[in-house]
């Protein structure tokens, strides 16, 4: 199986991380979303990556539904739980962090436009979105190992790669000083060998 990914999509940063930790080789295929010939149009509709092209030519979009068809295929340790109140916990965690995601990416995207297209008031609400999203999560981890259960999961997963999004494309905002729970968190996280290995690369 292939996933077609960018080096710095926090979605695509999921998978490869869910596929690491459960010890799941696939080809990784970077792919450009604004080069003409880009096959992503081919395997999803929507142009997006994450796509998972499966080995009988299936595809499979979006990251949550291709992280837990990775968590289902490989034996061991599941990261999304298998009792449904603790599932649905990781899930909403997964939720409100990847909802941030689509917030600070739609943020950087306002703020590429040309300076005579651009809407402040658009890039303000989005980043107030960021601001909310982190406030909440800063709360819910407080004395807290991991996100669910005391336990590494998805959870954690979803969370990290969001934290790291936004330090990536948005470092004036502070978070780390702002939200110290999730700031201690994260230094947790990015010891872990599938967060180092998944690193945003500048450019
Ligand atoms: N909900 C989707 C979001 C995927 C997404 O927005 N990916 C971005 C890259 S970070 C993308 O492919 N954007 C291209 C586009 O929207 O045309 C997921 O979880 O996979």
């Amino acid at each position: 199986m292939k996933l077609l990914y960018t080096v710095n999509s926090p979605y695509a940063r999921k998978v490869r991380i869910v596929a690491l930790e459960k010890h799941i080789d696939m080809t990784l295929q970077e792919v450009v979303l604004s080069d003409p010939d880009c096959p992503v149009k081919n395997h999803n509709p929507l142009g997006k990556v994450p796509v998972l092209v499966l080995d009988d030519g299936d595809n499979l979009y979006d990251s949550r539904v291709i992280v837990e068809y990775l968590d289902n295929r490989a034996p061991g340790t599941h990261l999304i739980p298998q009792d449904h109140s603790s599932k649905i916990w990781v899930r909403r965690w997964e939720a409100l962090a990847d909802g941030i995601c689509d917030a600070a990416v739609a943020a950087m995207l306002e703020g590429r436009k040309p300076p005579e297209q651009q809407s402040q008031a658009n890039i303000d609400k989005q980043l107030d979105k960021v601001m909310r999203g982190l406030e909440v999560l800063n709360l819910d981890i407080f004395k807290k190992k991991w996100c669910v259960n005391e336990t590494f999961s998805l959870a954690d997963i979803a969370l990290g790669c969001m934290l790291g999004y936004v330090d990536y494309r948005h470092k004036q905002l502070n978070w780390q000083d702002k939200f110290p729970n999730l700031a201690k968190h994260y230094g947790l996280l990015a010891k872990r060998p599938s967060f180092k290995q998944t690193m945003p690369v500048a450019g």
